[in-house]
């Protein structure tokens, strides 16, 4: 009896010591849906990005829209940078995804509270712990990154999970891999374009110090390639880079015009081939490197996810 006992008491231990034994082995096994990709450093990860991943509509009509399914339909296609720019609404007194006509040239598109969109965001981000999510935001007022910023990241349960590096910018080899940002719990590496301020808040990145962008409101087909925002003290080569891959139509072509992304061509702009041939364009200008993000209107259209995945040798 009393060996009995001292055999269970044994094999109860012998379980317990295994499992801790085991904890450290908790490692990420697949990172962003491929084993390949856990030890790949973030920045060498090229990616689809959702542009105004807010303005999602399925209405034709809809001139403003730039995207036909909405974030969390993005997500679960492959999305891995959403992006959007926000401004305080006047009657709620709240900051809102949206765009107008003001500042960059787009109709007016009001994609509700920043909050509420983060809050899909984490939903997301709980039923996938394996996924590493880059957010870049615009902030063309300026809004003040501790006390409107920060609360809607604190609101939504995002700051938790954000990546703070050690120090910024952050060279483009010198970020950690996805397995590592995935096994530290920080797979949120956000960005904004402008007003960062790490000494105010240090986890809402200053995109343009550790991102170089080629032009945005594309008109040409051709999307020729060239460094058009940039700053901080690295050299080009040591940003990653984003190309903005969308291609628009100005249907009021006075003055500076009125733009609108064309879903008519979106099939072709987001096949493979427009893809390929716009990275080509801009991978000399980026050391001979692939871009980071391949940001796109109507991600649902297209190959882009292909076209990913050849990037990254998975295809
Ligand atoms: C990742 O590194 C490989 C090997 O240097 C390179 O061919 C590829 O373009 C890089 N991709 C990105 C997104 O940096
Ligand atoms: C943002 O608000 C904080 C707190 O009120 C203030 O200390 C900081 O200077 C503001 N930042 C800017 C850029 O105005
Ligand atoms: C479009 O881009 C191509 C490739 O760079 C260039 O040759 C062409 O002149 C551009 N077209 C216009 C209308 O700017
Ligand atoms: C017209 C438009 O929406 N342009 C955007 C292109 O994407 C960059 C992403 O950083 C935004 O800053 C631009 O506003």
């Amino acid at each position: 009896m009393r060996r009995a006992l001292a055999s269970i008491i044994a094999f109860l231990s012998s379980i317990v010591l295994a499992s801790a034994l085991s904890a450290p082995s908790r490692r990420a096994t697949v990172c962003n849906g491929h084993a390949e990709l856990c030890s790949r450093n973030y920045a060498n990860v090229t990616v689809i990005g959702a542009h105004d991943s807010f303005s999602f509509s399925t209405d034709v009509l809809q001139l403003a829209r730039d995207q036909e399914v909405d974030v969390p339909t993005q997500l679960s296609l492959g999305v891995r940078l959403l992006q959007g720019q926000a401004h305080v609404n006047e009657l709620d007194g709240q900051l809102h995804f949206c765009h107008t006509m003001l500042t960059s040239r787009k109709l007016l598109f009001d994609g509700g509270t920043v909050v509420s969109y983060l809050q899909k965001v984490k939903t997301f981000l709980d039923a996938n712990p394996n996924e590493v999510l880059t957010l870049l935001f615009t902030n063309p007022e300026g809004q003040n990154i501790s006390t409107v910023w920060k609360p809607a990241f604190d609101a939504a349960g995002i700051t938790p999970l954000a990546y703070v590096p050690p120090s910024v910018p952050v060279k483009q080899s010198d970020w950690p891999t996805l397995g590592q940002l995935i096994d530290s719990g920080k797979r949120v590496v956000v960005f904004l374009d402008s007003g960062a301020d790490t000494s105010q808040v240090n986890f809402i990145l200053p995109e343009f110090e550790m991102i170089w962008e080629t032009p945005f409101s594309v008109t040409n087909a051709s999307f020729p390639c060239s460094v058009d925002r940039i700053s901080g003290p690295l050299a080009t080569t040591d940003h990653s880079y984003m190309i903005n891959h969308s291609l628009n139509i100005n249907i009021i072509p006075i003055g500076s015009g009125v733009i609108v992304s064309d879903p008519a061509a979106a099939p072709t702009t987001n096949g493979v081939a427009s893809i390929l041939a716009n990275v080509n364009n801009c991978v000399p200008l980026g050391a001979n490197r692939n871009p980071q993000f391949l940001l796109l209107d109507f991600v649902n259209l297209g190959q882009a996810f292909q076209a990913a995945a050849q990037l990254n040798g998975l295809a």
